[in-house]
């Protein structure tokens, strides 16, 4: 079978294009089985699959004005979706609004040294992790409280890295969910070392990396990408295309969708509109059922946006127009599942009280346990950096021992 050429210069003009798609109801997405058929008696899957012709648009259940998309493919997947887990969507995605926009604030009260905001990719966050197994587990970036939420973390820990008071914010193993790298895509290579690793010991489990479309552009992501369908790892890319990687938009950093640059490493990719959390839950399901069964990685772009800064460092209006950010603010995720409630008759008071009350404990507990969180020891940088005792690190102690011990009172 012959490669398929990458960017024709139709292809070469979709990125304005795509940036504008996620309002118009999908005719078709990218097909995600397209590989298997070309797996050969080795196991390995050889990357000769033909990309589709064309990236239509991406995969969406459920259009801004909160409307249902007939596409009976993916719809399927999520036909268990009744009244209860919907709204269970829904509180999901507030709580983790509010754990963003109380850290935020914690940040510009001093309290944080820095905070990356999730604000606007709420429906990717919580989507995908409604779709993950409590034995899955999770390699992701800086920006992912809200799956770290699904995941079980105790809001009381989310701020502990950002407050600069330890090492980490949780356990990963308690929740089956890294700490925040802050290496841009090295989350992708230990996904797949994590999932090989997994696939050799038969458990079935899929593992899932999150990152962002900058990261794409990475060598980590390449190469873990080209490792993980080399070996068949179950290993799902999860690509939060919010269209900026700090000040790079995302049109300088692929020139065909990025969902498409997947099919060069024998990998299925797919589009997804990242503010439709149906749609996001159907093919995280999708991805994730296949690890799962031996069907090796999957890609999924997830196209959505950042409507903060970066982080709280950052300041977004000296490289993008408030136009812009109008234009999405237009297409918030939770207004859109809000909208789908009141239409499909699940919105009553009693609902809404519930929901506020939810946002506000875990606003409270995130709040207080922040600002009561004990200053550590200055001596205790030197913990936790090898597993063993080394030499080095403890020569390093003594020495900032002592000279703690000449400066201070
Ligand atoms: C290897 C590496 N290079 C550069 C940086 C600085 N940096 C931090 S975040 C970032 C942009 C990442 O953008 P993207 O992957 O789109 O993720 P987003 O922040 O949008 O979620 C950069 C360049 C870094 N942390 N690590
Ligand atoms: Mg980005």
């Amino acid at each position: 079978m012959p490669t398929t050429s990458t960017a024709s210069p139709a292809t070469r003009a979709t990125p304005t294009a795509r940036d504008t798609a996620t309002d118009t109801i999908p005719t078709s997405a990218i097909a995600t089985d397209a590989i298997t058929a070309n797996a050969i008696s080795t196991g390995i899957v050889t990357a000769t699959a033909s990309p589709p012709e064309k990236i239509a648009y991406p995969v969406q259940l459920v259009q801004p004005d909160g409307r249902r998309v007939l596409d009976r493919e993916h719809a399927a997947l999520v036909a268990d979706i009744g009244p209860t887990r919907l709204r269970q969507l829904y509180l999901d995605m507030v709580v983790a609004r509010r754990i963003d926009t109380e850290a935020t604030a914690l940040q510009r009260q001093g309290q944080l040294g820095l905070w990356p905001p999730l604000l606007g990719q709420e429906a990717s966050q919580i989507g995908s992790a409604h779709a993950l197994h409590p034995d899955d587990y999770v390699f992701c970036s800086y920006r992912e409280a809200g799956v770290a939420y699904c995941r079980g973390v105790d809001p009381a820990q989310i701020t502990r890295l950002w407050r600069g008071v330890a090492h980490s914010c949780w356990d990963p193993a308690q929740i089956n969910m890294t700490n925040p790298a802050i290496v841009v895509g090295s989350q992708g290579l230990h996904a797949t070392g994590y999932a090989y690793a997994a696939h050799l010991d038969g458990a079935e489990i899929a593992v899932i990396t999150y990152f962002g479309d900058g990261a794409t552009s990475q060598g980590d992501i390449a190469e873990a990408l080209g490792f993980a369908s080399s070996w068949s790892a179950p290993v799902v890319f999860f690509c939060q295309n919010n269209h900026w990687a700090i000040s790079e938009p995302v049109r300088v950093q692929s020139a065909t969708p990025i969902a498409r640059r997947a099919y060069g490493y024998g990998i299925p990719g797919i589009q997804v509109d990242g503010n439709d959390v149906l749609a996001v839950l159907a093919v995280a399901r999708q991805a994730v059922a296949r690890a799962r069964a031996g069907g090796g990685p999957s890609f999924i772009e997830a196209i959505t946006y950042r409507m903060g800064p970066h982080t709280t460092a950052d300041d977004p209006t000296r490289y993008r127009s408030a136009a812009e950010t109008e234009l999405w603010q237009r297409r918030d995720p939770i207004d859109r599942i809000r909208r789908l409630l009141e239409r499909e008759a699940l919105w009553d008071s009693d609902f809404e009280q519930q929901v506020r009350e939810r946002s506000d404990e875990v606003g409270a507990r995130l709040r207080t346990a922040t600002i009561d969180m004990p200053d550590p020891e200055p001596t205790e940088l030197f913990e936790h950096v090898y597993a063993t005792p080394h030499s080095l690190v403890e020569r390093e102690r003594r020495e900032y021992t002592a000279y703690l011990e000449g400066v201070r009172p």
